[in-house]
């Protein structure tokens, strides 16, 4: 089947082929970057929500209501990506958020997806948007992403989401660690979730305190208390995120969006450029290249100077990849040239 005829029988709402385009996002490669440039050329952005949090605070059993949630408020589509980060942490979590989102299974509105790292360039940072934007070019307006937010990586794809909602359980360790992890600063929302246990309301004010001190624009982080298991205080959280979501308005959105797109490119250039210098600096020219500082027959600089040499002409790396089609404006202005004269 070929790129554009599978990318169709996805918007057509054929979910088999749904899958298969994103497992070959996934897999990466040349057929990855053709199909990618087709993805973000099909359709717009869709609504996002990413919901983190330390290992088992709730988030799947959380997202699995959210989902119930937004369907009740007559939303059609809703895809829901469990990002599986391969931590130590995350032994069966793909098998576990199937099995608790079964709710869904028989529902046609519903899209389940684990993503797990992939070997791609750029890796989950990069991987998730473009399935985020696959999602969406699929008709899915709604997309909640679920990461367990312990590492760095795993927090900047949290936060690259219109609503980021960051869940802490009871117990004051839960919120610095929260803090430790960089999650206050992605957090538009806070839920403490198993408000069934003691110290909820505790931790509800570590939170506040937290944001009391802290320097928030124009939005303050709400914090909602939640059970999970149960359901209550679930629909509080929904509303929390739409009055988020009504916060941001159009133009607010537009620009998150800008700003995520900006580091995206920013990303893949420099995942691009590094693994560039990988390469140069595995060869025995490099061994030379060495062997002539140790020796005192250069410096550093004219060293990695003649490194660079090597990709200063640096392009047609992404096989598949369609720089011709890119705006005028895009093209880097010939510094490779400059640089490769001077
Ligand atoms: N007591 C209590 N247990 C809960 C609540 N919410 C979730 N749980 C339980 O906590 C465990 C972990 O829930 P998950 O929803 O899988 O948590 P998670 O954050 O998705 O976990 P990972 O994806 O593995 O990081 C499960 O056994 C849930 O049933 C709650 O509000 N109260
Ligand atoms: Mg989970």
């Amino acid at each position: 089947m070929s790129d554009s005829e599978l990318l169709e029988r996805a918007r057509g709402g054929d979910r088999v082929a749904l899958a298969r385009l994103l497992s070959l996002l996934e897999n990466g490669g040349g057929r990855a970057r053709a199909l990618g440039a087709l993805v973000y050329r099909a359709g717009s952005e869709p609504d996002t929500v990413g919901i983190t949090g330390a290992p088992g605070a709730g988030k799947s059993t959380l997202t699995d209501r959210l989902v119930s949630a937004a369907r009740e408020e007559g939303r059609r589509e809703v895809a829901v990506v469990a990002v599986d980060p391969t931590s130590p942490f995350s032994g069966g979590a793909i098998l576990g958020d199937r099995v608790r989102m079964q709710g869904h299974a028989l529902d046609d509105g519903v899209f389940i997806r684990s993503m797990a790292t992939r070997g791609q360039l750029g890796g989950l940072a990069v991987a998730v948007p473009e399935a985020i934007r696959a999602l969406g070019a699929a008709g899915f307006g709604l997309v909640l992403v679920e990461t367990v937010g312990v590492g760095q990586v795993e927090v900047e794809v949290a936060g690259a989401t219109d609503t980021t909602v960051v869940v802490v359980n009871p117990g004051w360790g839960d919120s610095v660690q929260a803090a430790k992890a960089g999650l206050l600063e992605v957090a538009d929302v806070f839920v403490v979730n198993k408000a069934d246990r003691p110290g909820a309301s505790a931790t509800r004010r570590d939170l506040e305190q937290m944001l009391d001190m802290g320097a928030h624009r124009d939005w303050r982080p709400p914090v909602v208390e939640t059970v999970g298991v149960d359901g209550k205080g679930v629909e509080e959280l929904w509303a929390a995120i739409i009055s988020h979501r009504h916060h941001l308005g159009g133009s607010a959105v537009e620009s998150r969006r800008a700003e995520r797109a900006a580091r995206l490119v920013r990303r893949v250039a420099a995942a691009a450029i590094e693994r560039e210098l990988d390469s140069l600096c595995s060869g025995p020219g490099y061994e030379d290249l060495v062997r002539l500082v140790v020796e005192g027959r250069a410096d550093p600089f004219e060293a990695a100077e003649q490194l660079l040499a090597g990709i200063a002409g640096i392009s047609g790396i992404f096989p598949g990849a369609r720089p011709s089609q890119a705006a005028p404006g895009a093209q880097p202005g010939g510094t490779s040239a400059t640089n490769a004269t001077s």
